[in-house]
C-alpha cells in the first residue's frame, strides 16, 4: 500500500486530481481508494472511500462553537486527529495498492499546522508521499513562479514527504505558459534571465534570491503537467509516484 497526499493552494485541482488519478489507477487495473480530507467539502468529484466528514461535523464545530469558517476548519481536524487510529485501521482494512488522499482547500491548515502533521505523522506507517499541485495561472510570471516554488518548497520542508510537483490543468492553460514554467524549473540560467528582464529594484532582487536558494532543491522535484479533463499527462506522473515510492521516504520529526 502506498499514500499520495494531493497538497495544493484553493482550488490548484486537489480534488479532480484526486477523482482523475483514481479513475487511471482502476483504468489501468490498480487498486485505489479515495479519502477526503477536507471536513468542509459539500461536493466532491468522487465518492471518497474514507471521508473526514464521517468522524467530524463542521458545520456543528461552527455552530457550538462560535466559530468562523477557518477556525472550524482547525477544530475540526483537530478533532479528526484524536480519531487517527481508527482512520489508520480503516484505510488498512481497505487492503489497496495506492492511497490517494485529498486535502482541505485550506494549504496552511493541512501543511503548515500540527493538525496535519500529526495526520501525516499517524499514516506513516504506510510509505507515504506528496503531489503538489502547482496552479500554472499562479504562477505564470517570475514573481508568480518564485512564491509558487517557495510554497511547494515550505510544504516539502514542513512535511518531509518526497515531493512530485504536478503542474495542473494542462488542457485550459497555453501551452506556451507550461513550457515556460517548466522552463523555469529545470534551468536556473533560464529563470535568472528572465527575472532580470522582467523586474526592476527590490522585486527583482528578491525574486532573484528566491529562486537561487530554491532552485536545487525545486529541480530535485519531478515535474509533471496533467489534466484531470482529459487525463492527460496522468500515466506520467503515475510513473513519478511509483519511481519517488521506490526510492524510499523521509523521517518526519
Ligand atoms: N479544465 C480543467 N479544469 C480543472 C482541472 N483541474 C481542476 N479544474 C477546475 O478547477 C476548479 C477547482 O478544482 P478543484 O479540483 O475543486 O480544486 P481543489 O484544489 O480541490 O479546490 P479546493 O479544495 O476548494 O481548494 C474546478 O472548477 C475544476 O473543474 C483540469 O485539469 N482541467
Ligand atoms: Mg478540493
Amino acid at each position: 500500500m502506498r499514500i499520495a497526499y494531493l497538497v495544493g493552494t484553493a482550488g490548484s485541482g486537489k480534488s479532480s486530481l484526486t477523482a482523475a488519478y483514481a479513475e487511471w489507477l482502476k483504468q489501468n487495473e490498480q487498486s485505489v481508494a479515495t479519502v477526503n480530507l477536507d471536513p468542509a467539502a459539500t461536493v466532491l468529484p468522487y465518492e471518497p472511500d474514507v471521508d473526514i466528514r464521517e468522524y467530524v461535523d463542521y458545520e456543528r464545530m461552527m455552530l457550538m462553537y462560535g466559530l468562523g469558517p477557518n477556525a472550524a476548519l482547525v477544530a475540526s481536524v483537530r478533532e479528526a486527529v484524536r480519531e487517527i487510529d481508527a482512520l489508520y485501521s480503516e484505510i488498512m482494512d481497505l487492503s489497496v495498492d495506492y492511497v490517494l488522499i485529498d486535502t482541505p482547500g485550506q494549504l496552511e491548515l493541512f501543511a503548515f499546522r500540527k493538525e496535519g502533521r500529526a495526520i501525516v505523522k499517524g499514516l506513516k506507517r504506510i510509505p507515504s508521499i506528496l503531489i503538489y499541485l502547482m496552479d500554472p495561472v499562479a504562477s505564470q510570471t517570475t514573481r508568480l513562479f518564485a512564491s509558487s516554488l517557495f510554497l511547494a518548497t515550505s510544504v516539502y520542508l514542513s512535511l518531509n514527504l518526497q515531493t512530485i510537483i504536478a503542474i495542473s490543468k494542462l488542457d485550459i492553460v497555453p501551452k506556451r505558459i507550461l513550457k515556460r514554467i517548466r522552463r523555469w524549473i529545470t534551468s536556473q540560467e533560464a529563470v535568472e534571465v528572465d527575472i532580470e528582464s522582467r523586474n526592476r529594484g527590490m522585486q527583482m532582487l528578491i525574486t532573484r534570491d528566491i529562486v537561487n536558494i530554491l532552485h536545487d532543491v525545486g529541480r530535485t522535484f519531478p515535474v509533471i503537467t496533467v489534466s484531470s479533463k482529459t487525463l492527460e499527462g496522468v500515466g506520467e506522473l503515475h510513473g513519478a509516484v511509483t519511481r519517488v515510492v521506490s526510492e524510499g521516504e523521509y523521517e518526519l520529526r
